[in-house]
């Protein structure tokens, strides 16, 4: 039997910050975890080095299954996402092993693939409705088939998900960004925009757009039924899901289609949302909902209410949890869309991912395990700086929902 010998945590800021566990068997055959989470990467590093690393060595790589109870039921204290993401990162990395060691791409060991690659959706944004347009239409021509589209709300610079530069990067300050956000503002502005993408390129598109957990259930019901005609792809994060009831409301206004998931780590957190049907997507991620072996678990538990995926992956996700989630995404049969930040070149100096991005589309390699290889001397190149993502406040003042 092969056993764990060895397990480093590489942290490497190459455009954004990213922390990866790295597994060695006495076989020496090496997996990589993603265990970024974004804002608070240095607390998982931590609860990886100080807390999970001295129990795996000695232990049989082979038994993931076991691995990930024993690490969430023995540590006594569940749930959370710096604990979800660090599991995750064991579970990633114990999954690209198997592959490694079996010859096998990662959606081979899942049952193999149910679809050739997994649609993606881009992210479109503009400081004006003139130039969001101009960006759906690069997004257009690249062959991407499913769009999110933001544009700042007029007078509110700071708006969520707008591009200030070749790349958008939410997590870029040192210290968070206070921004101003008014409500009433984005509720006049946002459906009038979204009108125009479909005036302007029709219906023949996958239109997204997320509202970043800033509604009320009230103002989410009242703003998808304002957009119904406009056929969304679907409504994300309409309002903040620690009370998933909160959906109910939401989903009895409207039918324009529900996203969420982003900030979830367990199954726990979409259990009523799943099985009383409040919503159409999950976007749980490998990286914050416990690797593998979890989101695999959700998926087929949304599987049995018709609630789709629709993965997180932004670039807070390293092209390893990105290669991890397409391997799962071309497995599983009620597969939606898988959201595709593409990274910062520098990115790509420390993580060479072999998925391939066509028509918009992502490729898993026929690659042994996840296909993903990490450069520690170029790693070491890039140092860790804090980066934080910005907080809102209302024109009064006081603190809202992200
Ligand atoms: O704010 O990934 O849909 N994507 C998003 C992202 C999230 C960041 C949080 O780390 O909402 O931009
Ligand atoms: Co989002």
């Amino acid at each position: 039997m092969a056993t764990i010998t060895d397990a480093e945590i590489i942290i490497t800021s190459p455009g954004r910050n990213f922390v990866t566990l790295k597994i060695t068997t006495s076989d020496g055959v090496t997996g990589l975890g993603d265990a970024t989470l974004n804002g608070r990467e240095l607390a998982v590093a931590s609860y990886l080095r100080d807390h999970l690393l001295p129990l795996l060595t000695g232990r049989d790589p082979d038994r993931i299954e076991d691995m990930w109870q024993y690490l969430y039921k023995g540590a006594y204290w569940r749930r959370g996402p710096v604990t979800m993401t660090a599991i995750a990162a064991v579970d990633t990395a114990l999954w690209d092993i198997k592959g490694k060691v079996a010859g096998m791409p990662v959606y081979d060991l899942l049952g193999g693939r149910a679809r050739e690659g997994a649609m993606v959706y881009g992210h479109a944004s503009g400081g004006s409705i003139p130039e969001l347009l101009e960006d759906v239409a690069n997004f257009r021509e690249q062959g991407y088939r499913a769009i999110r589209v933001q544009a700042a709300v007029p007078g509110y610079a700071g708006s969520y998900g707008v591009r200030h530069g070749a790349v958008y990067e939410p997590a870029a300050a040192s210290l968070p960004d206070e921004q101003l956000w008014s409500t009433e503002a984005y509720l006049d502005f946002a459906p009038a925009y979204l009108a125009k993408v479909r005036e302007e390129f029709g219906f023949d598109l996958h239109l997204l757009h997320d509202v970043h957990h800033r509604l009320t259930p009230t103002e989410a019901g009242r703003f998808g039924r304002q957009v119904e005609d406009l056929r969304l792809y679907w409504m994300e994060d309409p309002t903040p899901a620690e009370s998933q009831d909160a959906f109910r409301g939401i989903r009895q206004a409207t039918t324009t289609p529900i996203a969420v998931g982003e900030v979830f780590n367990s199954i726990w957190d979409c259990q009523q949302l799943i099985t009383e049907r409040l919503i159409d997507y999950i976007r749980a991620s490998v990286v914050h909902a416990g690797g593998i072996t979890h989101l695999r678990r959700i998926f087929n538990l949304a599987e049995l209410y018709q609630v789709r995926t629709g993965s997180h992956g932004a670039t807070d996700l390293s092209p390893v949890s990105m290669a991890a989630a397409v391997h799962l995404d071309v497995t599983v049969p009620n597969f939606g869309v898988q959201e595709y930040m593409a990274h910062d070149p520098l990115t790509h100096e420390v993580f060479r991912p072999t998925y391939e991005l066509r028509e918009g589309a992502l490729y898993p390699s026929a690659a042994p395990g996840l296909g993903v290889e990490l450069d520690e001397e170029a790693a070491a190149r890039f140092p860790y700086s804090p980066k934080y993502l910005p907080v809102s406040r209302r024109t009064d003042g006081s603190v809202h929902d992200w």
